[in-house]
C-alpha cells in the first residue's frame, strides 16, 4: 500500500505559493478530539508558515464530521474565504456508521467546492483503529492537516493564477 511506503506529508515546500494573500477557513470535528486538534494544529502552523495571516484563518468547531459540508458552509457565507479546510476523524466501529458519515462528508464537500468554485478540502481520516488515527495526525504517516493545508494553498493559487490569466486575455 501506498501509505506504508512513505509519509504522506512529505511535500515540496520549497515550491509551494505564497499564502500571503489568502484566506482561509477551517473547520474542525470535536469527535475524536486529540486526533483532530492535532490536525487542526498542522493545518493551521502550515498555512501561517506559508504567509497566511492569522487574521486571515478563520476557525469554525462542529460536534462531529458529519456537521463538516454544513458547517463549512456556515462559514463560508458569512466571511470572505478563499478555501475552506475540513478536518476530522472517523473511526470504524462495530457498525457501518462509519461508511454513512465518510461517504456524506465526501459528497458534500465535493458539491460545495464544485458548485462554489471554491475549494473544500477533505481533511477527514477514515482509519480502521486508532492507531492508524495517530499514525496520520503526527505519527510514523506524518500529518493529513499539513497536507490538506497544502493543497488549499496550492488549489487558491491555480484558482488566483487562473482568474489573472482571464483578466490579461479579456475574455
Ligand atoms: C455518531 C458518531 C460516531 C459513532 N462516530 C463518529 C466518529 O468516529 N467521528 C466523528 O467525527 N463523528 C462521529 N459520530 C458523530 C457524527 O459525525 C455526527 O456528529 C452525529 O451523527 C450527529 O449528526
Amino acid at each position: 500500500m501506498a501509505s506504508s511506503l512513505k509519509n504522506l506529508s512529505e511535500y515540496d515546500d520549497s515550491n509551494m505559493p505564497s499564502a500571503e494573500d489568502m484566506s482561509f477557513g477551517i473547520v474542525v470535528s470535536e469527535w475524536n478530539t486529540k486526533i483532530t486538534h492535532a490536525l487542526y494544529e498542522a493545518a493551521h502552523d502550515t498555512l501561517v508558515k506559508h504567509g497566511a495571516k492569522t487574521d486571515d484563518i478563520h476557525t469554525l468547531q462542529v460536534p462531529g464530521s458529519f456537521e463538516l459540508p454544513v458547517g463549512a458552509k456556515m462559514l463560508a457565507s458569512r466571511k470572505k474565504l478563499d478555501a475552506v479546510i475540513c478536518l476530522g476523524c472517523v473511526i470504524k466501529g462495530e457498525t457501518t456508521h462509519n461508511e454513512y458519515i465518510n461517504q456524506s462528508v465526501a459528497t458534500g464537500l465535493m458539491t460545495l467546492s464544485v458548485a462554489s468554485g471554491k475549494p473544500f478540502v477533505f481533511g477527514l481520516l477514515t482509519p480502521n483503529d486508532e492507531q492508524q488515527a495517530i499514525d496520520r495526525a503526527g505519527g510514523k504517516h506524518g500529518n493529513k492537516g499539513v497536507e490538506a493545508a497544502a493543497t488549499a494553498i496550492r488549489m487558491v493559487a491555480i484558482k488566483k493564477g487562473l482568474d489573472e490569466q482571464k483578466q490579461t486575455i479579456g475574455f
